[in-house]
Formats: C-alpha cells, sequence, structure tokens
C-alpha cells in the first residue's frame, strides 16, 4: 500500500509510503483519491497529508511519462483535493518538487518543517508543470514570481516559501505532528476549505518582456517558453480554461524530443555511477589528499578537495611557486565566500589549517591519494611517478590528471601499478561537474571505488573511461574538432560554424571554446601527435599559424576572435591564414548551408562516440552522454549525442556518414558498433538497458 488512511479523533491522516522519493505514481493518486473521498465519508473535519520516509511527493513519476495515462490523473487528483468540503493540510518535509508542489497546491494550507525545500523543476525534463501549477502558483505569488520559479525549475526553502506566501507555517519537528496541531487549530477556529482556483485572477505584467527574456536565457530549449505562455493564461483565462491549456501544452511538450532528451539526462545522472563491477567493493579511506602542481589545474582541484572537507597537501618546484598556488587557492576561496558557499571561519580554517604548500615530496608521505597536475609531457609524469612511489605511504592511491596521456605506461614507472588511475578534472577544477575515472589495466577494483567516492564527495559526476588518447572526451573532441576543420579548409568560416553550434543549443561554438580553453595546448598536442598520424590523415595548419603568431585566444587577448573588454569580434587574419591554406592546397571553397554543417559536425561526434562505446572505453552510451554534457557543454535537452543519435534515427546518421566517406574514406570510417546497431535495428538506449539488467 503507498498511501496510508489512518484517524486520529476527527482528523484523516493520509500518509504517502512510495519510497524513495514518494513519486506520485498511479498506486500513489489511487490512494490519495481514495482517502479524501473516505475521509469525507467517514465525517472526519480535516484530512492531514504527509510523507513518511525522506521526503513529501517528489513529483510525478517519471518512468510513467510517454505512456498511457492511467486515472485518475494528477491535474484531476489536485482537483479533486481542492474540491474537498473539509479542509486538506500538506504537511512537508524533503523535497515537495513537480506534482509534488502541486498537491500541495491544490490542499486548502500548507505548513513545512525549515529544511522543506519546494519547486516547480518541470522545464528541467523539457516539461512544464502539468498538474495545476502554472494557474494556481500566480494565482498566489503573482505571475512574475511564478514566471521566475517555474521557468529556472529552482527550488526555494521554507523560509523563502513563506516569505512569497506559498505556504502557511514554518515549524520545526515531526512533519505529521506539525500537520495534526495545526489541523486541530483550524478545526477550533472553524476554518473553511481554501481552493486557490476561487481567487481572483494574477494582475497582467509585461508578458511579451518576460516571454523575451526567458527566450533569450533559453538558448532554444522550449519548455522555459511555453511556461510563460501557460502562466499568462492564468491571467487571461478563467481557472478551469487556463486548466485545460495548460494541459494541451504538457502533453504537446511530453512529445517533444526535448522531453526524452532531459529525461534520458535525467536518469543517466544517477546510472552512470552505477557500475555491477564495483558492487561490494569497499573504497580505500580518504581523508587527505595530496596535489603536485599548483598551476590553475593544481589549485582548482586542491579548493576543490579543501571545500568538501578534505585536509590537501600541495607540492610546488619553488617556494615562491608555492606561495603563488596558496595565492590561487585563495583567491577561489574567497569567491566561494563571496557565493555564500563557506561562511568566514571555514574560510580562515581551509586556509590556515587544511592546506599545507611545500616544496619536498617528503611531505606527501602520509596522504591518502595523491593527484599529479603537472605539464601534460610523458617524461616529467614518469618522474613524478616514480618519485612518487618512493614517498607515498603504502596503499596510497596514486593519480594522474593527464587529458590524453597513456596511463598504463606512467602506471609502469611505479612498482605498484594497481595503485595508479587517471583522475581527470575539468578546468576550473573546483566549478566543473565532469570527472573521468580513468582505469588502467592494472587498476585495483578498490582504487576505482575509491577515484568514484572522491568523486562523490567533491560533487562530481564521475564518469568511468578506459584507457585511450583522450579517454573519453578529448577523444572525441578531437575528431569533431578535426571535422570542423576539414569544413573550414573546404569552405566554411570558424564563425559559421560557432554561430551553427549556438543555434543548435551550445553556450559557445567550438572556436570560441577553444580561444577560452587556449589554444597553445590544442598546439601543443597537435604537436605531440604529429609524428603518430597517418599518412591519408588532413591535417589543416592554419591552427598552428595562428599559435605561431602568438595568439592563444582569450589569454592573449587574439585568438579565432580579438577580445576588448566583454565583447570578441572575428579576428580577420584568421580567414587570412585559412584562404591562404587553401590556395596553397589548391582547394575551391565552397558554400556549406547549416544544415549540412550540423550533420557532418554531429556526425563525426556521434561516430566516434560509437567508437568509444565498441571499444570498451566507454560502458555505455549513456558514459559517453554525460561526458559530453556534464563537460563539454553539449546541449542538455538533446540528451547527449548517443540519445541524440537515436532520436534522428541510426540508419540516417550511418547512411550521412557512408556518403561523405566518399569524399575522405579515411577521417569517415563507420563505427562499427554503429553499423552492427543498424543491422540489428537497435538503438544505443537498447545497450544502455541492457546494461542495466
Ligand atoms: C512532474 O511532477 C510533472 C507534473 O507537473 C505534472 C504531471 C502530470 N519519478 O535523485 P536521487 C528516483 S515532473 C521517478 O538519487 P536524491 C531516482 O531515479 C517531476 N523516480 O536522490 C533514483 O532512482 P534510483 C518533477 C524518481 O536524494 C531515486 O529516486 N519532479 C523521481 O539525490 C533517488 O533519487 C522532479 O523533477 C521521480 N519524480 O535527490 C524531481 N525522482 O535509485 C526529480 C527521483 O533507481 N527528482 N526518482 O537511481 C529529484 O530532483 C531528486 O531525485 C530528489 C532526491 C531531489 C527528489
Amino acid at each position: 500500500m503507498t498511501i496510508h488512511y489512518e484517524l486520529h479523533d476527527d482528523i484523516a491522516v493520509l500518509a504517502a509510503d512510495n519510497p524513495p522519493v514518494n513519486a506520485l505514481g498511479h498506486a500513489v493518486r489511487l490512494g490519495l483519491q481514495d482517502g479524501i473521498t473516505r475521509a469525507q465519508a467517514d465525517g472526519a473535519k480535516a484530512v492531514v497529508i504527509y510523507g513518511r520516509g525522506r521526503t513529501w511527493f517528489a513529483g510525478a513519476d517519471i518512468r510513467e511519462f510517454g505512456k498511457p495515462l492511467q486515472e485518475p490523473s494528477l491535474p484531476d487528483l489536485c482537483n479533486l483535493i481542492e474540491a474537498s468540503t473539509i479542509p486538506v493540510i500538506a504537511a512537508m518535509h524533503g523535497t515537495a518538487l513537480g506534482g509534488g508542489l502541486e498537491v500541495a497546491l491544490g490542499c486548502h494550507y500548507r505548513v513545512a518543517v525549515p529544511t522543506a525545500k519546494m519547486g516547480l523543476p518541470e522545464v528541467h525534463l523539457g516539461l512544464i508543470p502539468g498538474a495545476g501549477g502554472t494557474q494556481r502558483l500566480p494565482r498566489v505569488i503573482g505571475s512574475e514570481q511564478a514566471i521566475a520559479l517555474i521557468t529556472s525549475g529552482r527550488p526555494i526553502d521554507a523560509a523563502k516559501a513563506l516569505e512569497l506566501g506559498v505556504i502557511d507555517k514554518v515549524e520545526a519537528g515531526d512533519p505529521l505532528e506539525l500537520g495534526l496541531d495545526y489541523a486541530r487549530n483550524l478545526i477550533a477556529q472553524g476554518a473553511q476549505t481554501r481552493p486557490i482556483s476561487k481567487m481572483p485572477a494574477p494582475k497582467l505584467i509585461d508578458f511579451e518582456g518576460a516571454k523575451a527574456g526567458v527566450a533569450k536565457k533559453a538558448r532554444g530549449q522550449i519548455s522555459p517558453v511555453v511556461a510563460v505562455d501557460a502562466v499568462q493564461n492564468a491571467s487571461t483565462l478563467p481557472f478551469d480554461q487556463g486548466l485545460a491549456e495548460e494541459r494541451r501544452l504538457f502533453l504537446e511538450l511530453i512529445e517533444t524530443d526535448q522531453r526524452q532528451g532531459m529525461i534520458h539526462a535525467f536518469f543517466s545522472e544517477r546510472q552512470v555511477r552505477k557500475l555491477p563491477e564495483l558492487d561490494g567493493i569497499t573504497p580505500r579511506n580518504l581523508a587527505s589528499i595530496g596535489v603536485i602542481g599548483g598551476g590553475t589545474m593544481g589549485a582548482g582541484i586542491a579548493t576543490a578537495a579543501l571545500l568538501a572537507g578534505l585536509c590537501v597537501v600541495l607540492i610546488e618546484m619553488t617556494d615562491a611557486g608555492a606561495a603563488a598556488a596558496k595565492d590561487r587557492i585563495a583567491g577561489n576561496l574567497s569567491g566561494a565566500l563571496k557565493r555564500g558557499k563557506i561562511d568566514q571561519a571555514k574560510h580562515d580554517a581551509i586556509l590556515n589549517e587544511a592546506l599545507r604548500c611545500a616544496t619536498d615530496y617528503e611531505a606527501l608521505s602520509q596522504t591518502d591519494l595523491i593527484i599529479e597536475a603537472v605539464f601534460e609531457d610523458m617524461d616529467i609524469k614518469k618522474q613524478v611517478f616514480a618519485k612518487l612511489d618512493q614517498v607515498a605511504k603504502p596503499g596510497a592511491i596514486l593519480a594522474s590528471n593527464t587529458s590524453y596521456l597513456d596511463l598504463d605506461e606512467i602506471a609502469a614507472s611505479t612498482s605498484r601499478p594497481a595503485d595508479v588511475i587517471g583522475l581527470h578534472f575539468f578546468s576550473p577544477a573546483h566549478v566543473m561537474k565532469l570527472l573521468e575515472v580513468v582505469v588502467g589495466a592494472q587498476t585495483a577494483p578498490d582504487v576505482v571505488a575509491t577515484g568514484f567516492a572522491l568523486g562523490k564527495r567533491l560533487g562530481k559526476t564521475s564518469v568511468r573511461s578506459g584507457v585511450c588518447d583522450g579517454f573519453i572526451g578529448n577523444r572525441m573532441m578531437f575528431t569533431y574538432r578535426s571535422c570542423a576543420d576539414h569544413m573550414v579548409l573546404d569552405g566554411a568560416s570558424p564563425y559559421q560554424i560557432d554561430r551553427v553550434l549556438e543555434k543548435f543549443g551550445f553556450a559557445m561554438g567550438l572556436f570560441a571554446v577553444s580561444d577560452l580553453a587556449g589554444l597553445d595546448i590544442g598546439w601543443a598536442n597537435r604537436k605531440r601527435l604529429a609524428p603518430l598520424r597517418d599518412p591519408q590523415e588532413r591535417v589543416p595548419t592554419y591552427a598552428d599559424k595562428i599559435c605561431e603568431k602568438g595568439d592563444y585566444g582569450q589569454k592573449t587577448g587574439r585568438g579565432y576572435y580579438i577580445y576588448e573588454g566583454r565583447s570578441k569580434v572575428e579576428n580577420p587574419d584568421v580567414m587570412q591564414l585559412v584562404e591562404a591554406e587553401r590556395t596553397e592546397l589548391g582547394i575551391t571553397p565552397r558554400a556549406f548551408s547549416d544544415a549540412e554543417i550540423l550533420r557532418r559536425y554531429m556526425a563525426a561526434m556521434v561516430n566516434e562516440a560509437a567508437k568509444i562505446v565498441g571499444e570498451g572505453i566507454a560502458r555505455r552510451p549513456l558514459d559517453v552522454d554525460m561526458v559530453s554534457l556534464m563537460g563539454y557543454g553539449f546541449p542538455r535537452f538533446h540528451g547527449g549525442p548517443l540519445k541524440w543519435a537515436d532520436m534522428q534515427g541510426l540508419p540516417e546518421l550511418l547512411a550521412d556518414i557512408q556518403s561523405f566517406a566518399q569524399e575522405d574514406a579515411f577521417f569517415w570510417q563507420p563505427a562499427p558498433l554503429l553499423v552492427q546497431l543498424v543491422a540489428e535495428g537497435r538503438t544505443f538506449d537498447d545497450l544502455n538497458k541492457e546494461a542495466a539488467q
């Protein structure tokens, strides 16, 4: 039973019992419907609804979306609760989200414990609130505030909810007791029901302006924009019509690819940390970590660890280097202080007690895990690992933050390759959410488990990767960057490509991102790869020539773009270099349509991703999707490259790749896994499902 009915004197209590998050699945809806009906038939004077376990209802059951509806629908249930002739009280704790908050808004009174959080996060699933949230919330808090809450999807805490008038009381204690006390008072005062639907329509605001602002931020995502329309209806239509429109818009959004993409992202974020190989494996202890190298990356890693409560020993080569590293970390921490992530006392304790900067590797002798973040050069890394092998205590984990290099070769420079792992952070490491946990041929399972445990402690999404050049993310980026370079040589411009990518939903185009990361990084990597290249490979050189001019992107003020203050303009040198290279190679440039640019770019990305999964570098397609979403700015509403590929149709993508291969058979070699899936009529998501069984 998911809803327990109890009578406490003349108060009926409906206790939700649907772990883990009391999602409002069919059985819960039925239980609430029956409970409300029965309470009135029993002659109860009030109803209290609360959640057993860790939370009030955290929303509709997302797994039901896209399947046939089983009555009662959630909007009907909210209407039924609101129409109750006796007052219904929501006693909330945990997370009252989406349909959960809508059920509470269907109730006549709302009380909550101080730790409760509430919000309407449906836009993050490609949806809008579909059980009256867009009609009831604006009646309570006004359209402006409702638009802010619904289009951001951000939850608010109980104090803010009280201030806005979403709830009537905040009090610490047991939610059931809180609800019962409130109900007794209401009964004593002879209080009546209080349906929000009977409140006056909210005042008109500048909806057009609000919609334009939301559309700009949404960058191609549909649901936040639709949400503004729905909220506007609350002001312009009678309640019932507004509700019917909300339902229509909700059902339209259910059918979209964006809804599928975002729900894929939601479940993948949770699935990605589940690795059968780690079942029953206990991670090693982690209290202190060492970081070697105090540049932007090392300082960022140290900051992330310090903010997570770990002690950090940071090693630099000289005293001046150590002092500079400490300054960098202090700068990061003062940012965290300003944003309210830590208070002054914690800030001071971290800087004065938890962090130690030194120049002697001996200082690492007691640390549990040491992450090397030195220059990306195999010889230097090997020297560092040989030294670590000398000083690290037995059982300490030796981690490399390398972004491309062969982890097995690094591990071989120690006497304990089972303790060696790759922990590939993304810069700035205290901000970016992705951590690639790179597992070498000899890495011990409990070392892998510790890598994941560290990622969790740092608040990262950790993704397992095998060893290959660039691991999951950079290997893919290398390929789609090559594809973009080929298009530039053949007639497109970096600026057209960036515009196409931004239209697709990336916050920044590829070339603008390169400027941000620093063009010297890619240049160094191209130099490293030069001797390994196949003679059949097309390798444009215009990017090297930009670097040869000393233009490294944002840090020098010039790269693909010229940066002045906060604005950027195209750098005219770039197309001059491109044109010179075209002439040298005898290429007559041709026009590329935006659609063709996107098709080629995405085909290159998907094809490489399929190779990565096919080779077992990524365990599942969803691992690739998570890397792209969390580390490379792939638009969440497309779900990730392989979810996007499924929705486009794999046969169509393979046909594209085969047709591009007629011009460049070396670059466009179809991934065997893609060929196999097309032949079997299966999708990448089928592989995700099989892996979850
Ligand atoms: C909606 O309400 C639409 C309505 O407006 C209209 C309808 C007509 N359904 O995240 P966790 C699972 S849309 C099904 O690890 P936490 C989750 O997959 C909904 N399952 O825990 C995981 O399963 P597993 C609006 C759900 O403590 C397990 O529960 N609501 C749902 O870190 C634990 O989850 C939302 O968008 C669900 N609604 O965080 C809220 N929610 O163990 C979505 C969770 O097998 N949920 N699961 O991997 C959340 O934001 C977080 O789960 C929450 C807990 C904050 C609640």
